[in-house]
């Protein structure tokens, strides 16, 4: 099968670019586009060429396969310019995603036809690129510099409404796409060719700009291609094409080579093979065609409204006529704030509300082929829950739980049918973060496990399956790290200097403003739960955090806790400096300086090695695993790959290094972990475990 093949309607010929899955500018394309091109610009009976793709999109990009291999001529922005250079019109007919070079592609031709659900998107910075094929050079000669800073530095897709009206693209398709393309050409026949790169950039107002790149920083969090890709834009303003197209080249060459780029290439694949568990190969998901949900506060609600939005009817029960109340309430106002904003329209708040079945009565539950329990996380809850919920499901139906550190196994014992019974353990906000962890309990079934995965990548989420362990992957790994910051203040640091290190480094807050936000009650209630449990021979670190609940200072929610939240602004507080100064005298403490950033060194540190033993234990297989619920659930920075991605940059000798350290100030229970010592010892890197490698190590 050719790559791109040459077909002609009349005097008008279509370049059919045909290369599954997504049409990606593989060495092949490239080739074949400018052989096309180059062979109807020389065919006299040709009046005008039409750029088509076979398959579900038009083209997503450069090939990512690609990068990191010796690049091969023919290069895209010769490609691009040859097919600019046509003498004939040239007509890009968009269907799907036109993505990365897919779009600079279509920038390149002369004019573009679209179907109307089409998108099209510069998501080079989600791979820390920014457009090496002209993009950011030909962008703002047809749609502006805001608009075309906008979409290079935030890779967002565009739909084809604010396409059109942004002069992107030239006319959405009324039926056939290609037909409307083909006749769309020939109305440029005998005209001279409007050449993207001889457009004049509109005139732009400076310091609305210079916002919008100052924002960009802000949000970009450390990562730099963002920021690369607007300023990119800018220089389109003030240099020639050919020098522009040039600078963006090069820019991209260099960022190819970057850990940043490499790190988040690395996130894209690890984003789609996390989802093939190996251990659930052909394992198919039971059908599922309803869904309860038991719960409707602010998780049930939430993952109620992820539910809906995928297009599954929900059956939702509360104990309480008001409770289910405010749940509908609550959900409806969601609805309606996303059509107010334009998300969705009218009719499909509507359509979303009819999939509703609200109800106190529990049995309404014996119909649905999942059930999701999102209650309080109280043990003696979830027995009375799923000890009804065995008897009153149908046969096959799959029981999840939502809880967040309860033990599955136990959970699935008070149902009389473990083999039914997963975790679905979602972050809040549920209809906004993309993670949901599957627990594995030992007794569910495979075909249960695989039907939670399949739920969860339906409702447009990365489920990432585990077993169980307390705190299963992402509070497991939490709760090893945050006393090390604890630990931290009590020996000389502040949070807010901690916090300001984190931020920096990346993570998307620091941990005691994460405190802050969700209820340092949360840590109180478990402290005290737990107290008889805790042993006398490990550090104790809530003292400080102890100290500052007992003024009923639980953070946001009561305008206080580790800062004071004057007029919603976060502020440093006195007070807390004080506590923690006391804390420290009372435990006869010498505070010593200690830097935010070294904490942060210590803080990762921990992160990796409690991953480690996370691995040594099973809980998941491979390291990507790990990587992927700290991305998409703990504001681990995407740039950095993940805390064992970023642990094999940094160099895992270090990374133990550091943790001895952390082991030296917070003794048992921070032993370096035995994976570590044994990858370091034998050379390996996180990257070299295949899964279950580390379980014989
Ligand atoms: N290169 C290689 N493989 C790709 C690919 C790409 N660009 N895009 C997708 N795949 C594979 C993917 O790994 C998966 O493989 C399969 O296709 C289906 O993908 C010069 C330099 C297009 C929106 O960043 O956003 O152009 O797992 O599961 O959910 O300036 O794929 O089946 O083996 O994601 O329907 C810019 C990346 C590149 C677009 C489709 N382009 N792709 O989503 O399917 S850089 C991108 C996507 C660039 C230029 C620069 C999505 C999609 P497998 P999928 P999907």
């Amino acid at each position: 099968m050719t790559a791109v093949r040459l077909e002609k309607q009349g005097d008008v010929a279509l370049a059919i670019v045909d290369n599954p899955p997504v049409n990606a500018l593989s060495q092949a394309v490239r080739q074949g586009i400018l052989d096309c091109i180059g062979a109807a610009t020389a065919d006299s009976a040709v009046k005008a060429i039409v750029l088509a793709c076979e398959g579900r999109s038009f083209i997503a990009g450069a090939d990512i396969k690609e990068f990191g291999k010796p690049p091969q001529p023919p290069f895209l922005p010769d490609v691009l310019g040859a097919l600019e250079a046509s003498g004939k019109p040239v007509v890009a007919a968009i269907h799907g995603t036109a993505l990365g070079g897919g779009f600079e592609v279509a920038l390149a031709c002369h004019a573009r036809v679209a179907d109307a659900r089409a998108k099209i998107g510069l998501p080079e910075v989600k791979l820390g690129l920014i457009p090496g094929a002209g993009g950011t050079q030909r962008l703002p000669r047809l749609a502006g510099v805001a608009f075309a800073i906008d979409v290079a530095s935030s890779g967002r897709m565009v739909g084809m409404k604010e396409a059109l009206a942004a002069g992107v693209i030239d006319k959405i398709a009324d039926g056939d796409l290609r037909a409307s393309a083909v006749e769309y050409a020939r109305t440029l026949v005998g005209k001279p060719p409007r050449r993207t790169r001889d457009l004049i950039i509109p005139q732009h107002d400076h310091a609305a700009v210079e916002a919008q790149i100052k924002e960009i920083r802000k949000k970009a969090r450390g990562a730099e291609a963002p920021v690369i890709a607007a300023q990119t834009v800018m220089d389109a303003t003030h240099k020639n094409f050919d020098q522009g197209l040039a600078d963006e080249r090069k820019t991209f060459m260099h960022l190819l080579g970057t850990d940043q780029s490499k790190a988040m290439r690395y996130v894209f694949f690890a984003e789609r093979e996390v989802l093939k568990t190996p251990h659930l190969e052909g394992v198919a998901p039971r059908p599922i065609s309803r869904v309860g949900v038991i719960g409707s506060g602010t998780m049930g609600a939430g993952i109620t409204i992820s539910l809906v939005n995928s297009g599954m009817p929900v059956t939702v029960v509360e104990m309480a006529q008001e409770a289910l109340d405010r749940g509908h309430a609550r959900m409806k106002s969601t609805w309606e704030r996303d059509a107010k904003l334009g998300r969705i329209s009218a009719a499909q708040v509507d359509q979303r509300l009819s999939l509703l079945t609200m109800t106190t009565d529990f049995n309404a539950l014996a119909d649905c082929d999942l059930v999701i329990e999102a209650v309080f996380e109280e043990m003696a809850i979830k027995k009375d829950i799923f000890t009804r919920l065995g008897k009153v499901a149908k046969p096959g139906a799959v029981l999840a739980s939502n809880t967040s550190y309860l033990d599955i196994n136990a959970i699935g014992a008070f149902s009389g049918r473990p083999a039914d019974v997963i975790g679905m353990h979602f972050f809040s906000p549920a209809n906004i973060m993309r993670l949901v962890e599957i627990i594995e309990g030992a007794k569910s079934a495979k075909d249960a496990v695989a039907t939670g995965v399949a739920v969860g990548k339906r409702m447009g989420k990365l489920p990432v399956v585990m077993g169980v362990c307390d705190g299963f992957v992402g509070n497991r790994i939490l709760a090893a790290w945050r006393p090390v910051a604890d630990m931290a203040v009590e020996d000389g640091a502040m949070p807010h200097e901690i916090d300001a290190a984190m931020e920096k480094w990346g993570m998307a807050m620091g941990g005691f403003a994460v405190g802050d936000l969700a209820g340092l009650d949360i840590g109180m209630r478990r402290r005290r739960e737990f107290a008889h449990l805790r042993d006398p021979e490990k550090r104790d670190s809530g003292a400080v955090a102890d100290a500052i609940c007992a003024l009923g200072r639980y953070g946001q929610k009561t305008g206080a806790g580790y800062y004071k939240y004057v007029d919603g602004k976060r502020e440093v507080d006195p007070i807390v400096t004080d506590i923690i100064n006391k804390v420290s005298a009372d435990k006869g403490i010498a505070r010593r300086p200690i830097a935010g950033e070294k904490v942060m060194e210590q803080i990762h540190a921990t992160m990796v090695n409690e991953a480690a033993h996370i691995l040594s234990e099973g809980i998941v297989s491979r390291p990507l695993d790990v990587d992927m619920v700290l991305l998409n659930g703990y504001g681990f920075p995407a740039w950095r790959g993940g805390p064992l991605h970023e642990a094999d940059r940094i160099g895992l000798d270090k990374v133990l290094a550091t943790m001895r350290e952390v082991h030296k100030s917070a003794g048992k229970g921070y032993e370096p972990a035995p994976l570590l010592e044994k990858m370091v010892a034998q050379g390996k890197k996180f990257a070299d475990l295949k899964p279950g490698d580390a379980q014989k190590m």
